[in-house]
């Protein structure tokens, strides 16, 4: 199986039982006029993600990993969104508010979409979560139930908040999780370092952290010859 180098210690990965993750990358989080800038944040930090989670994307469907995309998101008549999530940060605009790219957060409006450089194809379920965590109230237990997935290769946004939060909803459903440090980012470089090194420490506490250019030589090494 190939072995990817990461922290704490390598990542044995087997690429039949492992799917690659791709957490939020939507335009309301990484466009301007969308829920990220809405909070207050500067989107721009985003951005330099998208390139090399491109190649990687690129690389995991060329060696047939499984994909998947989610989206944070609402139902248009808000029955999914608790109130102390609407009110969170005072803001003059709200979740289902009307923004430059539709209503906010809201499923079916532009801004809730994912980037078109990464725009999922046919066979990639793409999974919408009114929270932060990929679990919580979505169908992603059955969909690796089903497709008996035991690793994640975890990429997206934003690192210390729905990245932390589905690794370790993750790691307590025993998934292994490999989190890429150039494929996740944060409005705020601190916090990005630090939540990469608290999911590395402890002896790889709630994963492992390495990056795309590992992952896609692990992807596109030659198999090994079988033992004679
Ligand atoms: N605000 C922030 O950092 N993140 C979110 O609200 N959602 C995700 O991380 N996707």
């Amino acid at each position: 199986m190939p072995v990817v180098p990461a922290q704490p210690y390598e990542f044995t990965l087997d690429p039949p039982r492992a799917a690659l993750l791709i957490i939020d990358m939507q335009r309301d989080f990484v466009e301007p006029g969308g829920f990220g800038e809405m909070l207050g944040n500067d989107v721009s930090q985003l951005r330099p993600s998208i390139e090399p989670l491109k190649a990687l994307l690129a690389a995991a469907r060329q060696a047939g990993l499984f994909v998947m995309h989610t989206r944070e998101g609402h139902k248009p008549d808000l029955s999914d969104l608790h109130e102390a999530k609407k009110v969170r940060g005072r803001g003059a605009k709200t979740i289902g508010d009307e923004g430059p790219m539709g209503r906010i957060l809201i499923i079916g409006e532009a801004g809730h979409d994912i980037i078109p450089e990464l725009y999922p194809i046919a066979g990639e379920p793409v999974i919408d979560k009114p929270g932060k965590g990929a679990f919580y109230n979505t169908e992603l237990t059955d969909i690796i139930a089903d497709k008996d997935i035991k690793q994640f290769i975890v990429c997206g946004v934003t690192t210390e908040v729905c990245v932390h939060t589905t690794v370790r909803e993750a790691n307590d459903r025993g998934i292994e999780c490999l989190v890429l440090s150039d494929c996740t980012a944060s409005y705020f470089p601190e916090f990005h370092a630090t939540a990469l090194r608290m999911i590395a420490a402890q002896g790889g506490i709630f994963g492992w952290v390495s990056d795309s250019t590992s992952v896609i030589a692990a992807l596109t090494a030659p198999a090994e010859p079988a033992a004679s």
